[in-house]
């Protein structure tokens, strides 16, 4: 099957209702995977959802002797590229440290925050990070604030991590999305497909991203969807939305949460295939 047949079926699916119905029938949850570790009474007080937990073969073992954290590693595998992704809950009070060994164990230089602190007088997130000129300790990991600059729909923050005991250093970029409450889809699709195209183009090599909203499973779904859809578009290969989902929710339960998020996303496919169309044919 060719790109144009899988966007024919994928405009044919959205009109006719048969795509939702198909993602509210998808398993949520991968049958046969556990979640044993996320579930240990001394890991339970570190998810902020009691219901939304990594399986245990996909997620991310910190390097210490407590080694939980409520994050999953997603890895994107298509024909020409392969990525990989961190998917995590947003840190409460007492995990922030915890997040921090993440990112540096991972060796990521991108952040990717999906909510706001607060929705609807809800925290969704606790303030993992300092204000800017600020320094902040986690664990054994110095962060500062030297910048943030806000657009209508995100804010861009550059740190600088220190690791206080070995001394090495490494600048973190945090793009922070505002403009999308959870359970919803963003407000502007176009605001968001910048957003996405910006995370595509900071994107290093084979850097890992580490991507993350409340739960981790709603809006994160929603923007790591696009950005293998996008990717797929520029390849020119077939792109069926639902089999990205599938794939998704193998590695973390529930990823694209509503079937609003759902219909968004394909729609936004849609339209970004249709453009790209438009203007190979116009002279
Ligand atoms: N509170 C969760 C929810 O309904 O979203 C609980 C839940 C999680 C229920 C996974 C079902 C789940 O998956 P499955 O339908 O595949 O068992
Ligand atoms: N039990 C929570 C709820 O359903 O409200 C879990 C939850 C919270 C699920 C937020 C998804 C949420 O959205 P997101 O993954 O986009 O932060």
């Amino acid at each position: 099957s060719t790109l144009e047949d899988s966007m024919r079926q994928l405009e044919r699916g959205l009109q006719s209702g048969t795509l939702s119905f198909h993602f509210e029938n998808l398993y949520r949850r991968k049958p046969g995977l556990l979640l044993g570790c996320s579930r240990l009474p001394e890991n339970m007080e570190k998810n902020r959802y009691k219901d939304v937990l990594p399986y245990d073969v996909s997620r991310v073992v910190l390097q210490d002797q407590e080694d939980y954290i409520n994050a999953s590693h997603i890895t994107v595998r298509a024909p020409a590229f392969t990525e990989n992704l961190v998917s995590a809950q947003g840190p409460l009070p007492h995990t922030c440290t915890h997040f921090w060994q993440c990112v540096w164990e991972q060796q990521t230089h991108t952040i990717i925050m999906l909510t706001t602190l607060t929705e609807r007088g809800r925290t969704k997130c606790h303030q993992y990070w300092p204000h800017p000129a600020e320094v902040k300790e986690y664990g054994c990991l110095r962060v500062s604030c030297h910048s943030e600059e806000c657009t209508l729909a995100y804010v861009t923050r550059c740190f600088t991590l220190t690791h206080t005991q070995r001394g090495e250093e490494r600048a973190v970029t945090h793009l922070q999305y505002v403009a999308w409450p959870d359970h919803g889809v963003p407000d502007d699709p176009s605001d968001f497909l910048q957003f996405v195209n910006c995370v595509r183009d900071r994107r290093k090599g084979q850097e890992t991203l580490m991507v993350h909203c409340s739960a981790g499973i709603g809006r994160t779904g929603v923007l790591i969807t696009m950005e293998t859809a996008l990717a797929l578009l520029e390849e020119g290969r077939p792109l069926y939305p639902l089999d990205v989902v599938r794939a998704l929710r193998d590695q973390r339960a529930m990823m694209v949460q509503t079937t609003c998020q759902f219909q968004f996303v394909c729609e936004a496919i849609l339209r970004v295939y249709k453009e790209r169309q438009k203007r190979s044919s116009t002279p």
